[in-house]
C-alpha cells in the first residue's frame, strides 16, 4: 500500500508510504490517496484530514522513474497527474504535516491542502528546471499566489531550497513547530478543527479558497451566501445557544 490510512476519533491521518522513493509520487500513490480521501470525505465523522510522510521526506516529488521514459503523446493522452485536480473537490480541512523534504510535487501536494504545518528540520523548493521542466501540478500557480511573483519566480527560475523558517517568512508555510512530538502536535491541532460544524469547516474552506478565484466584491456576496445558509443548520442553534448559555457547544 502505497499510503496508511489512520482513523483516530474524527480526524483521518493519510501517511505517504513510499520511504525508499522518499514518498515520491506515482499514479498508484496518486489513485490510493485521492480515492481513500474521497471516500472520507463523504464521512459526517471526519472533520479534519492530516496528510503526511515520514522524517526524512514528505514527499521529494513527482516519480522522475515513472515520467522518464515518456513522450509528449503519453504525457499527453493520459493526461498525466491530470487526476490531481479532484483533491481540490474534497471539501473536508486538510493539514500538510511536512517533516523532511517537500520537493517538486511534494511542495504541490503540501500547497495543495489547506494549513501546512513543517517541523524545523522541513525543506522546500521547487527543483524541476533542474530536470528540464517546470512545476506541474499547480507549483506555478499556488506558490505565487502565496508568497508572490518576485519569491516564485525565484524558486522556481534557480530550484533553489527553502528551510521552514524561509518558508514560514514568506508565506508558503502556516507554522514551523518544533520536532520532539511533530505529529502530536499537529493531531492535536486537527482535533480542534474536527470538534466543530463539519457543515461550517466546509462553507470556511469553500468561502476562503473562493478568495483565490473572484473579485473582493464577488467573493463577499459568495461568503454572504454560504453565513445565510449556515442558518439552516441544528449546529448554528447549537452554537450560539451554547454561547448564550455558556455552556461548550456539543455539535452533532
Ligand atoms: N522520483 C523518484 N525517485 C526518487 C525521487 C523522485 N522524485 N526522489 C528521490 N528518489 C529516490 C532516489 O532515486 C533513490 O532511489 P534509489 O535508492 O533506488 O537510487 C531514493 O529515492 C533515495 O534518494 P537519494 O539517494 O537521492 O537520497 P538523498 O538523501 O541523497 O537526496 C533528495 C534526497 C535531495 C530529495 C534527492 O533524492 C532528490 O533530489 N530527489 C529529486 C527531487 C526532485 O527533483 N523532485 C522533483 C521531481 S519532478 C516533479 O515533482 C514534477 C511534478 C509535476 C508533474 C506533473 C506532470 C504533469
Amino acid at each position: 500500500m502505497n499510503v496508511l490510512f489512520e482513523k483516530i476519533d474524527r480526524i483521518v491521518i493519510a501517511k505517504l508510504n513510499r520511504p525508499k522513493a522518499l514518498n515520491a509520487l506515482n499514479s498508484e500513490l496518486m489513485h490510493e490517496l485521492i480515492s481513500g480521501l474521497l471516500e472520507y470525505d463523504k464521512s459526517p465523522e471526519i472533520g479534519c484530514i492530516i496528510i503526511t510522510g515520514n522524517k526524512k521526506a514528505f514527499c521529494a516529488g513527482a516519480d522522475i522513474k515513472e515520467m522518464a521514459e515518456k513522450d509528449f503523446t503519453a504525457m499527453f493522452n493520459e493526461d498525466y497527474f491530470g487526476y490531481w485536480e479532484i483533491f481540490s473537490r474534497i471539501k473536508t480541512p486538510i493539514i500538510a504535516a511536512v517533516n523532511g523534504y517537500a520537493f517538486g510535487g511534494g511542495c504541490e501536494l503540501a500547497m495543495m491542502c489547506d494549513i501546512i504545518y513543517a517541523s524545523e528540520n522541513a525543506q522546500f523548493g521547487q527543483p524541476e528546471i533542474k530536470l528540464g521542466v517546470i512545476p506541474g501540478i499547480g507549483g506555478t500557480q499556488r506558490l505565487t499566489k502565496l508568497v508572490g511573483k518576485s519569491k516564485a519566480m525565484e524558486i522556481i527560475l534557480t530550484g533553489k531550497t527553502i528551510n521552514a523558517e524561509e518558508a514560514e517568512k514568506i508565506g508558503l508555510i502556516t507554522q514551523v513547530l518544533p520536532k520532539e512530538n511533530f505529529t502530536k502536535q499537529i493531531i492535536k491541532k486537527a482535533h480542534l478543527i474536527a470538534s466543530y460544524s463539519k457543515t461550517a469547516l466546509k462553507a470556511a474552506k469553500e468561502a476562503t479558497n473562493q478568495a483565490l478565484e473572484s473579485s473582493l466584491k464577488d467573493g463577499i456576496v459568495f461568503e454572504r451566501k454560504l453565513f445565510h445558509s449556515l442558518f439552516h443548520t441544528q449546529n448554528q442553534t447549537e452554537g450560539m445557544s451554547a454561547f448564550l448559555e455558556k455552556r461548550t457547544p456539543n455539535f452533532n
